[in-house]
């Protein structure tokens, strides 16, 4: 309640300002909301990995447990204190319970246990749980849903953001609903687009639909280049007209069909199949892209690609043209490891630009790979279906 006041104070405050100064971009303050147990599937949330331990931190003040066994993590997050949450998962035979550091105080003895029996994609889902960031403008709330998976060798522990704010933002005189989602759910929402990492997401719904943008320096919105700065605990937005920008242009083939592309710019995707797409001048990499061909039998074939590992750079340079290469041939992977006493073989399709691939014919996935293995002197001759291929 503290915090949605000083908003308001501060959006007036502003407006003033502005107003005084004539200039042409104002800040869009926006709400806080959240979302339910089920989490949000029509938002960018992602289910992120915690580093998890058995062995419990010297740092952190424990309740006590009821459970054998005790899974210790930490939510990485610059909006708390320590620079982390602290978690920890109980598990007995008839309970399986969550601890969050939910103010932030470095102790878990003063949680009350979240309990759970809400399994999704084969997770124990909790919460949303309310988090309480202490920070220097009062206390900022939080949502986070904490997912598990089954106690064991290969445990894990996923945290998803369960909040997001959301507003009308006005663009070159046209509405557009805005919401800002904290992917990487770290407590703040204006992680810029990085290769290693998990960067935030800016959801803007307007006259052509609703478009996921991946947050960078700029953001394009009806055809035209913003400066886009989005306020690090999510409150407000603000987008101003980007004048004099160096740009330089994507080629692609006549048959590629959609392809977004990001870099520390933001990211930017094609309105229309084939041709050419204008960006900032700068490094990008590949998100995805789809490509479409008819073979002499009339059956359209659908190549998906989605954004690979080890993906490579692109460089456009102002005024300069960049063409992708991103056509078949694909290049036909096989990994082996071994995994618990059995070899594990899967199977894929690279793109030139170290893009992972998927095909579709008339609109069914092609016939998974198989794989035959013999020995030397033909004892041993067996074929195996790729079930992932
Ligand atoms: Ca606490
Ligand atoms: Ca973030």
């Amino acid at each position: 309640m503290a915090r949605r006041c000083d908003i308001g104070i501060l959006a007036a405050i502003f407006i003033f300002v502005v107003a005084g100064a004539g200039s042409g971009a104002e800040e869009t303050w926006l709400r806080y909301a959240t979302v339910g147990a089920s989490g949000a599937r029509n938002l960018p949330m992602a289910f992120n990995p915690l580093e998890v331990s058995v062995h419990p931190p010297s740092d952190v003040a424990m309740p006590g447990f009821s459970g054998w066994i005790q899974y210790y993590g930490r939510i990485e997050s610059l909006m708390s204190p320590s620079g982390s949450v602290a978690v920890v998962l109980d598990v007995g035979n008839d309970n399986r319970d969550i601890y969050v550091d939910s103010n932030c105080d470095g102790s878990l003895a003063d949680e009350k246990p979240v309990k759970s029996d809400v399994i999704m994609y084969g997770r124990t889902a909790f919460g949303p749980v309310k988090v309480v960031f202490p920070t220097d403008d009062g206390p900022v709330a939080y949502h986070i849903l904490p997912y598990s998976g089954a106690p064991g060798e290969n445990f894990v522990m996923y945290v998803s953001s369960a909040c997001y704010y959301e507003g009308t933002v006005n663009v070159g005189g046209v509405s557009y609903g805005v919401k800002l989602v904290d992917t990487n759910c770290n407590g703040t929402f204006n992680d810029a687009f990085s290769k290693e990492a998990t960067s935030d997401t800016v959801v803007l719904g307007g006259p052509g639909g609703e478009t996921t943008l991946l947050v960078g320096r700029y953001v394009e919105v009806g055809g035209n280049l913003y400066e886009a700065e989005i306020a690090r605990d999510g409150a407000y937005v603000r987008f101003s007209p980007a004048t004099d920008i160096a740009t330089g242009k994507v080629l692609v083939p006549g048959e590629v069909m959609t392809l977004t592309v990001a870099g520390e710019n933001g990211s930017f995707s094609l309105a229309s199949p084939g041709g050419s797409l204008t960006v900032p001048a700068g490094d990008y990499y590949v998100q995805s892209w789809t490509l479409q061909r008819t073979d002499d039998k009339g059956i359209t074939w659908t190549v998906y690609a989605a954004a690979g590992a080890d993906a490579q750079a692109i460089s456009v340079t102002a005024g300069g043209e960049t063409a992708l290469d991103i056509s078949d041939p694909f290049k036909a992977t096989v990994d082996v490891a071994f995994r618990g006493g059995e070899y594990v073989i899967n199977g894929g399709l690279k793109g030139r630009l170290g893009e992972r691939i998927a095909v579709t014919a008339a609109s069914r996935s092609v016939a998974k790979p198989e794989v035959r293995i013999t020995n030397a002197d033909g004892t041993y001759d067996k074929t195996f279906s790729l079930e992932y291929g």
